[in-house]
């Protein structure tokens, strides 16, 4: 589906659900590009860090607050299919307010607890939840290797208590069992290149990865420009987000590829 626009659907099952899946947001040679570079990315390598996940296990994500000119993350955080679908369903101009790739690998990957993002969005700064993101799966996405799990509708509970669970935060456990029994529970399972656009109140969690399969998946986070927030923390504050044609994934793509190619040399 390159060149995904939101119907009307979409923009009222996001009000409804707090989510909807796009599947083949990005077309088999843009993920085959995001997943080749992703995986040979120095940086990735390098940075990307644990938090414990309360289960015995870790999380490994690195998250990035700077978009590049260069690069396939800057071009799909910039695509026109993203930016104006998150513009669509959260009716305002967005900007960047970070990215993150997640690392869940074979085996070894951990559980994310029941959160939703504005619950640690909120002491940033930030008034409304009037905040999404956009999760990309870079490989194929099941039960087994730990897919998203949301609870549909529950980003109309409002914000929700967090508190430490592990090295992360999770929602008030509590507040979450009764949830359990009132919104239905979905396993967002992926084929590489599916995204979920989702609300930041919205419910979710994942199941460690005990299977074969790694399970990484790209994540786009976007505030509103009204919702710009009041003090500075660690994620950026307003700043204009220029919008690209959907074609510049696979340019910027391919030309970083060629350039890690001839570096490896
Ligand atoms: O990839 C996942 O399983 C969930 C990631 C997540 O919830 C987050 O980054 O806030």
């Amino acid at each position: 589906m390159a060149g995904f626009r939101a119907s009307d659907e979409h923009t009222a099952a996001f009000e409804r659900d707090g989510f909807f899946v796009a599947p083949s947001l990005l077309d088999s040679v843009e993920i085959g590009l995001l997943a080749d570079i992703a995986r040979a990315d120095r940086e990735i390598a390098t940075e990307a860090y644990g938090r414990a996940d309360g289960e015995g296990g870790a999380v490994k994500l690195l998250v990035r607050n700077e978009l590049a000119e260069d690069d396939i993350y800057g071009a799909i955080v910039r695509s026109e299919r993203i930016v104006r679908t998150m513009q669509r369903v959260l009716d305002d101009e967005v900007y960047h307010y970070h990215n993150k790739m997640i690392l869940k690998e074979a085996k070894v990957g951990g559980a994310w607890a029941w959160h939703q993002d504005y619950g640690y969005w909120y002491d940033n700064g930030c008034l409304l939840p009037d905040m999404a993101s956009c999760l990309i799966a870079v490989d194929r996405a099941t039960q087994e290797n730990g897919c998203l799990q949301v609870l549909a509708g529950s980003h109309r509970m409002g914000r929700v208590n967090h508190l430490e669970v592990g090295d992360q935060t999770g929602a008030d456990p509590e507040r979450v069992e009764a949830a359990r029994e009132r919104f239905e529970l979905i396993h967002c399972e992926l084929q590489p290149g599916d995204g979920i656009f989702f609300h930041a109140n919205l419910l979710h969690r994942s199941d460690q990865n005990h299977s074969n399969h790694p399970r990484w998946a790209f994540i786009c986070c976007y505030n509103t420009r009204r919702n710009d927030p009041y003090k500075e923390s660690r994620h950026p504050r307003y700043s204009p987000l220029d919008v690209w044609p959907d074609e510049r994934i696979q340019l910027v793509g391919d030309a970083q590829w060629r350039r890690m190619q001839d570096y490896a040399k």
